[in-house]
């Protein structure tokens, strides 16, 4: 069996202050974590944040400009946003809570820099099989999600095929693990699928 499966965070109950002391991690037995992380170089957070901040979050990307990405010859595509210092969204990386989750994880105590942007996805649009080129640990969190794993846009990461709801993050090693994202598919339930997760990078040492 393995030893992490009796993992369980349980998420923070504050849901009305938008970004600080609202990261689960207080709750999480962060040695647990950082074995888990060290060991698979991944961690699976479900409930990281409430839906609420989720939506929180995400309402504060929608004015921002973005930029059509456009992978190779395969016609593969998405959108993309970046985020400064001084954006909700890079601020809530970049506050203590998150910096001290990303240190106890890696065992690293210098981040030197930070990178967040936000991918979406419509019907159709996925991300291909890569890995990032630069960065130590990257946390993704999921704002937006079809309604269910039949619409697609599940996360394949580590061997692991992961449909993340708004909310649900993983910290991930995006340098060394291979990972990419299933089509979205729309239906008669959701003709318009939308799936969009804020992603944060940090490079440490
Ligand atoms: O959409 C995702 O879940 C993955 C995004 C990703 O891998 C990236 O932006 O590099
Ligand atoms: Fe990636």
């Amino acid at each position: 069996m393995n030893r992490f499966e009796g993992f369980t965070p349980i998420s923070t109950t504050e849901t009305d202050r938008l970004p600080s002391d609202q990261i689960a991690t207080a709750n999480w037995p962060i040695a647990a974590a950082a074995e888990c992380y060290v060991h698979n170089r991944f961690l699976h957070l479900p409930e990281f944040v409430s839906p609420d901040l989720a939506q929180s979050l995400l309402e504060t990307t929608l004015d921002m400009p973005s930029r059509r990405v456009i992978c190779g010859d395969k016609g593969i595509s998405w959108d993309e946003q970046n985020f400064d210092l001084g954006h909700p969204s890079y601020d809530f990386f970049a506050q203590p809570e998150a910096i001290t989750f990303a240190k106890e994880l890696t065992h690293l105590d210098k981040i030197s820099h930070l990178v967040c942007w936000t991918s979406g996805y419509s019907a159709g649009e996925f991300i291909n099989p890569h890995k990032d080129v630069a960065g130590t640990i990257q946390l993704l969190i999921c704002l937006q999600a079809p309604p269910n794993a039949a619409h697609g846009g599940e996360l394949v990461v580590g061997g692991q095929r992961l449909f993340l709801a708004p909310g649900d993050a993983i910290a991930f090693e995006a340098t060394t693990l291979e990972h990419y994202t299933t089509p979205l598919v729309a239906s008669e339930q959701e003709p318009n699928p939308h799936r969009v997760v804020l992603v944060g990078r940090y490079y440490m040492s």
